[in-house]
């Protein structure tokens, strides 16, 4: 016999106590696509405590979708160690490009993280983000569902060591704390430069320089750090969005 008020204790209870555990973090991560997952994969291998808030209901950011709606993705050659490391198949297009199936993409890169011990919350959305003394220790998180609708319902503070903005083309947590009077990002201007038009060489190569720290213990990944930083966009090669993730991992390790 099934009763359907067990069903609703049992996801009462759990999905409580999963929330509960991401309140004390050691690495928030806003943004559940490919440099997110990464990061919070190189993170959470290594014993971190890593919470990725979702603010959709799927996972994988732009990932899944591929390019123009075709279930593909490049990757370059650079970026075939991750790949391997996640068990990812791939086929060679020609010298150097090499082609995914952007589905088994986020599949591999989701299961690893959840094998490695990341929460991963989806349909919560990074609304906001904590400072104190001069330094980000937290986010303030609310239902996406309280946040489409518009509804005057406060939200809740997250605390962590170290936030990591991996948003994507939106660079939403960047923005949130240039709102705040006096802040300052580590960029020439202090501000968002801004993205660069499409230029995938130039893209891929940037996104490694810019993943770095852009306000005490706030680290941008991903897109947004290209965003960020005012370098271009790349469409669909995702080597350098994997690359990234890792590397703003290995910069928050080294200070954890
Ligand atoms: O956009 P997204 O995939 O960012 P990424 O990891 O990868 C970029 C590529 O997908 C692609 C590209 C490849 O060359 O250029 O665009 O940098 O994933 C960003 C995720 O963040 C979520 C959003 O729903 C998406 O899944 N997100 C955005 N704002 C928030 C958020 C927020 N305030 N709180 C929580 N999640």
């Amino acid at each position: 016999m099934i009763k359907d008020t067990t069903v609703s204790k049992a996801i009462l209870k759990r999905g409580f106590a999963e929330l509960l555990k991401t309140i004390d973090s050691d690495v928030v991560i806003a943004g559940a696509g490919p440099s997110g997952l990464s990061a919070s994969y190189y993170l959470a291998r290594d014993g971190v405590n890593v919470v990725i808030f979702e603010r959709a209901l799927k996972v994988g950011g732009g990932m899944p979708g591929g390019g123009i709606g075709f279930p593909v993705i490049v990757i370059q050659e650079d970026g075939l160690e991750i790949i391997n490391e996640f068990g990812i198949s791939y086929e060679e297009f020609e010298k150097g490009y090499y082609t995914a199936n952007s589905i088994e993409c986020t599949a591999k890169l989701v299961a690893g993280a959840i094998d490695n011990h990341v929460r991963i919350i989806n349909l919560t959305t990074v609304e906001d983000i904590m400072v104190k003394e001069g330094k980000t220790n937290g986010v303030v998180i609310n239902r996406t569902a309280i946040e489409l609708a518009k509804l005057h319902v406060d939200p809740i503070s997250v605390r962590a060591r170290f936030t990591i903005d991996a948003t994507g083309h939106a660079t939403e947590l960047a923005k949130t704390l240039l709102k705040r009077k006096g802040i300052r990002l580590t960029t020439p201007s202090g501000g968002i430069e801004g993205e660069g038009p499409m230029w995938a060489e130039r893209g891929e190569k940037d996104i490694l320089l810019n993943t770095k720290e852009i306000f005490p213990n706030l680290y941008v990944t991903g897109m947004a750090a290209n965003a960020v930083f005012g370098s271009p966009r790349m469409g669909p090669i995702f080597g350098g969005m994997l690359l990234s993730g890792k590397k703003v991992a290995e910069l928050i390790k080294e200070r954890l």
